[in-house]
């Protein structure tokens, strides 16, 4: 399925081979998704991991523009399981989105769920995830959205589109990883591996016989769909001897900027051309951590495939050049050029006059230890927290408390305005500032709002890094970013309101902030979090309730009947 010929939407021809060849359209859109244990070797070691249909990675969607694609899933495994369609707007729906304890129970052991994936203005590159504690690391999976009949790219239809989906790979089990973390209060063990496509390539003992390879044709250009599902690092990626050209962001088209090297964070996805013009050779295409903050360990090692000029066997030598670990330039020199296409069958609509400003802090806390085995710095429980609170998962979900008005899950009032005002960035931030509260608080916004939602990263214990933070139920303008503490007299001057990259995650610098904007038009219970997974599992994270609008067209659909119960 990697190579997946797609049809050039120019030739109806082809596609109706495709659909002959693909089962998944010819099925109007609806797929089997069986959660269950599969035993896989990587890294000279076999150990059972959950996947989708014994998948890994797992199925690809396809999908067209506006289509609304049906998902059985079904779990044979002995672990409670949510499936999120990242990036995938889901008007009105909240009840198939998936983040755990936010709009559903988890689907236990034996029980069936059917989710609804309706798309609208996607088009491009999404992907779907597990969404309970760390299972994402092993379920996920590319979501391809084609242009609709009868329209096409804003770009030469490429020859073929190949998902490139980074992953990340620890020989331990995964849940044993977050419970020994979650439990001693220090860092999580870093992984032992990087994947591309679900292999960690040559680098690594035991692998180099399994290394994905990416076959092209002299004079061909390829669309390569870059998903990051990686769990806790931002990725440096290229390819040797080749530049690559971003054309879309977060299933958002963006005017073309090529480089020798892109950036991708958790969350996010990118599609890239790839023109296959070099001398017929094989080339390394190759993916490694970008990790700014000194004090933070990472997974240093590199991920690699091969691009192969058909028929061409000689063996690559050369690695591509990748910025160092910790090269903020060269992380932002890329996610700062990428900017919406806005051409006249792309526009951009950014809200211009703002009704709801919010200005959040994302923080990493120390907490007190509650007994005497803590491992977080000097003997604290490393913990992460939006606005100084971390956010604590409750025991039935948000969603149906609000619609049933259950009262006791969770409280209104999350703060709009950060509480405490400081040197958010300064070399030391006192130590009292360190603790978080802790509680599970929600958000609550007027429908068709039009938000502004500033993220400031803070220094607290010492560890600011990079935050890709992720919205559910919208994408979002990038209107700004910067470095320091934000300056909320001088920096909108500079907000970019011509052709902002539409995401749906925003990688927020290091010591820094960003600035997005969003009308407020879907009603639901919307998740929203840091993509690096040790910071959601410490609470890196809260809720917006966008509330219904007077039209029943602005309403929550229905809740569907086999919700999971809790
Ligand atoms: C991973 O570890 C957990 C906790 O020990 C266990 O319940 C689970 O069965 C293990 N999962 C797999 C796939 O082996
Ligand atoms: C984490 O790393 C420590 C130190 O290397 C090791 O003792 C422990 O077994 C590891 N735990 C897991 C779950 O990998
Ligand atoms: C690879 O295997 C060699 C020889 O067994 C060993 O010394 C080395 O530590 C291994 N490297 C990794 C990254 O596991
Ligand atoms: C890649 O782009 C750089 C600068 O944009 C250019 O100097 C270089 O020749 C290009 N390389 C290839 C292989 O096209
Ligand atoms: C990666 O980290 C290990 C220890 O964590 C260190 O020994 C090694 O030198 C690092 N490698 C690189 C390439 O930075
Ligand atoms: C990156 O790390 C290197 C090696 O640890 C260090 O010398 C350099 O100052 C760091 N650069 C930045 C920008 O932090
Ligand atoms: C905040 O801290 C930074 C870094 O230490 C420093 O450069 C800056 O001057 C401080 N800002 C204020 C307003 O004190
Ligand atoms: C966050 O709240 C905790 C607990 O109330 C408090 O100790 C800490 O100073 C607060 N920190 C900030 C930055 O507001
Ligand atoms: C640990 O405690 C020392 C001494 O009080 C302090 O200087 C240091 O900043 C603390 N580190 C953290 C991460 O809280
Ligand atoms: C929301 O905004 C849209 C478009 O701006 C408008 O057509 C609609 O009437 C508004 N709805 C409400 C309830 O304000
Ligand atoms: C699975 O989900 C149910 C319902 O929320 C919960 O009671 C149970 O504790 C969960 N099991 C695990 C192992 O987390
Ligand atoms: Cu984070």
């Amino acid at each position: 399925m990697l190579n997946h010929n797609m049809p050039s939407i120019f030739f109806p021809l082809a596609a109706l081979f495709i659909f002959v060849q693909c089962h998944a359209w010819g099925d109007h859109g609806h797929y089997d998704f069986v959660v269950k244990e599969a035993s896989y070797t990587r890294l000279c070691e076999t150990k059972k991991i959950l996947t989708v249909n014994g998948q890994f990675p797992g199925p690809t969607l396809y999908a067209r523009k506006g289509d609304t694609l049906v998902i059985n899933v079904h779990n044979q495994a002995k672990h409670n399981i949510t499936i999120h369609w990242h990036g995938v707007r889901q008007p009105r729906n909240p009840w198939s989105d998936g983040p755990v304890y936010i709009t559903q129970c988890p689907i236990q052991p034996g029980a069936t769920f059917t989710q609804r994936v309706i798309l609208t203005d996607e088009e491009g590159t999404l992907w779907w995830h597990a969404h309970n504690d760390w299972t994402r690391a092993t379920v996920h999976g590319s979501i391809q959205i084609y242009p609709r009949h009868g329209s096409s790219y804003p770009f030469p239809a490429p020859h073929q589109d190949v998902p490139i989906i980074l992953g990340q790979w620890w020989k331990k089990n995964v849940t044993e990883v977050l419970e020994e973390f979650l439990a001693s209060g220090a860092s999580p063990n870093t992984s032992d591996a990087f994947l591309i496509n679900g292999q960690p390539g040559d680098l690594y003992n035991c692998s180099k016989q399994d290394t994905f390879k990416l076959n092209v044709e002299y004079g061909r250009t390829y669309l390569l769909r870059i998903i990051n599902a990686v769990m806790n690092e931002i990725m440096f990626f290229a390819i040797d001897g080749h530049n690559l050209t971003a054309v879309a962001t977060d299933a958002a088209y963006s005017k073309p900027l090529t480089r020798e090297y892109m950036v991708i964070a958790p969350g996010q996805t990118l599609d890239v051309l790839l023109h296959a013009d070099q001398k017929p050779d094989q080339y390394y295409m190759a993916a490694r951590a970008y990790s700014s903050s000194p004090v933070i360990p990472f997974d240093n090692t590199t991920t690699t495939a091969i691009l192969q000029y058909i028929d061409n066997q000689n063996p690559p030598s050369e690695l591509p050049r990748l910025p160092y670990y910790n090269d903020t330039n060269a992380a932002f020199s890329v996610l700062g050029a990428l900017k919406a296409l806005a051409s006249e069958e792309h526009p951009v609509s950014v809200p211009n006059k703002i009704s709801t400003k919010l200005f959040f802090t994302v923080s990493i806390n120390a907490q007190p230890c509650p007994n005497t085995r803590c491992q977080g710095p000097n003997g604290t429980h490393l913990a992460a927290s939006v606005n100084n609170i971390s956010f604590v998962n409750p025991s039935v979900d948000i969603l149906e408390a609000y619609y049933y008005h259950i009262t006791g899950v969770y409280k209104n009032g999350f703060p709009s305005i950060s509480p405490l005002m400081f040197n958010y960035t300064a070399d030391y931030v006192p130590l009292n500032f360190n603790a978080a509260k802790r509680g599970t608080k929600v958000n609550v916004i007027r429908y068709n709002s039009t938000v502004e939602l500033v993220f400031q990263g803070t220094n607290q214990v010492g560890s600011s890094i990079d935050h890709p933070m992720h919205l559910h139920g919208y994408s979002f303008y990038i209107v700004g970013y910067g470095f320091g503490n934000f300056d909320k007299d001088k920096d909108p001057l500079n907000y970019n309101l011509v052709d902002p990259p539409l995401r749906n995650t925003v990688v927020v610098p290091r010591n820094g902030w960003a600035a997005v904007r969003f009308k407020a038009d879907n009603p639901g219970v919307w998740f929203m979090h840091c993509h690096l997974e040790r910071h959601l599992s410490w609470g890196m994270n809260m809720v917006f309730i966008v509330r219904n609008g007077n039209h029943p067209k602005s309403r929550i659909l229905p809740r569907p009947a086999d919700m999971p119960p809790c």
